[in-house]
């Protein structure tokens, strides 16, 4: 099995990629080795638990929230590749190095809220491109997903596995804990176009607003409704486990803008789970739409803006997506 630093030698002398974006995903991938042990220990390493603080969306802190945006923004910092670094634990930019050439943004630890039961949690990063040499400022940061030039996650599960892709292609590898490698196990990964499984928190289901509503009241009705087949749905409450058993045998994932806040658009960031996601999911064959547009086309207006998001089987998001478009 190649190595990730075999495969990235010789899919950066296919497709030229630049040294310096290899090097960023080095860093990166050594910044989720490190967070994949701290996960890995839990209580053994006294990391569990709420750190006391909260983030800038308000959000109660885990301490491995912390530890984890900690060990990202280090690793990053020491690299002279990235020019600035922006994550959903902090409230404003972290400049690195004006003549630097990428711009990270990351989640540290996606679906913290299981991390204390001993759920799947991850680590989301996207890659944007910097202009050497101009200062680093948020509007820098403010780029459409298209412009994205590399996302992807690891995924601290039963296995840890980092998926990543440049915008065509998404690359599965998982970490050898033997060696602390991350080895290539799956390429050419593809989205079946058509599904039977969704996954979108019900609880919620007051408070959906009308094309959700019917969309979700159709797929429960099954074979006797409309569409005309039984559907599954699961819920894990952590973005990177769903997105990741979608890229592995599809389905859809929902987190819709509802009416408790309008003016919030959903829960999840633009900027530091949507677009990644979103690139993936584009390079995997398949959709994700905000109900009306695609993700990769909005341009952002501020880093911790939020979205609504519909991502998974192309089929499914045309669907829920026409059906946005016609209420
Ligand atoms: P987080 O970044 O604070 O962990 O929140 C994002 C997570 C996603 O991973 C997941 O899809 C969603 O929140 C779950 O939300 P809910 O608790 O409403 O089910
Ligand atoms: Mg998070």
């Amino acid at each position: 099995m190649l190595d990730f630093q075999s495969f990235l030698q010789d899919y950066a002398q296919k497709h030229q990629v630049p040294e310096a974006l290899n090097s960023v995903l080095f860093s990166l991938m050594d910044a989720c080795a490190q967070i994949h042990h701290q996960v890995r220990q839990g209580a053994l390493a006294g990391v569990l638990g709420d750190a006391g603080t909260g983030n800038v969306q308000g959000e109660q802190q885990k301490k491995l929230d912390v530890i984890a945006n900690q060990i990202l923004v280090d690793s990053l910092k020491a690299n002279q590749s990235v020019a600035g670094l922006a994550s959903e634990e902090e409230e404003e930019f972290i400049l690195v190095n004006n003549q630097g050439n990428y711009l990270v943004l990351f989640d540290p630890l996606d679906g913290s809220s299981n991390i204390d039961v001993n759920i799947s949690v991850g680590t989301i990063f996207s890659i944007l491109a910097h202009q050497a040499g101009d200062n680093v400022c948020t509007e820098s940061f403010l780029q459409n997903g298209q412009k994205q030039v590399a996302s992807g996650y690891c995924l601290y599960g039963p296995q840890t596995q980092w998926v990543f892709t440049f915008g065509e292609g998404v690359f599965v590898f998982t970490l050898d804990q033997n060696t602390n490698t991350f080895l290539l196990t799956k390429d050419n990964v593809i989205v079946p176009t058509q599904t039977k499984e969704f996954a979108i928190n019900m609880s919620n289901q007051r408070h959906w607003q009308k094309p959700v509503q019917t969309y979700i009241a159709e797929l429960l009705a099954g074979e006797e409704g409309v569409r005309n087949k039984n559907y599954n749905m699961r819920w894990v409450a952590s973005m990177v486990a769903e997105v990741h058993r979608i890229l592995m045998r599809g389905g859809i994932f929902m987190y819709p803008r509802d009416n408790r806040e309008p003016e919030k658009a959903g829960k999840l960031r633009l900027m530091y789970e949507a677009n990644p996601m979103s690139l993936l999911i584009q390079a995997a064959g398949a959709k994700a739409t905000d109900g009306q547009n695609d993700i990769l086309s909005i341009k952002p207006e501020g880093l911790h803006q939020r979205v609504a998001v519909f991502l998974g089987s192309s089929q499914e998001v045309d669907y829920v997506t026409d059906l946005h478009k016609k209420s």
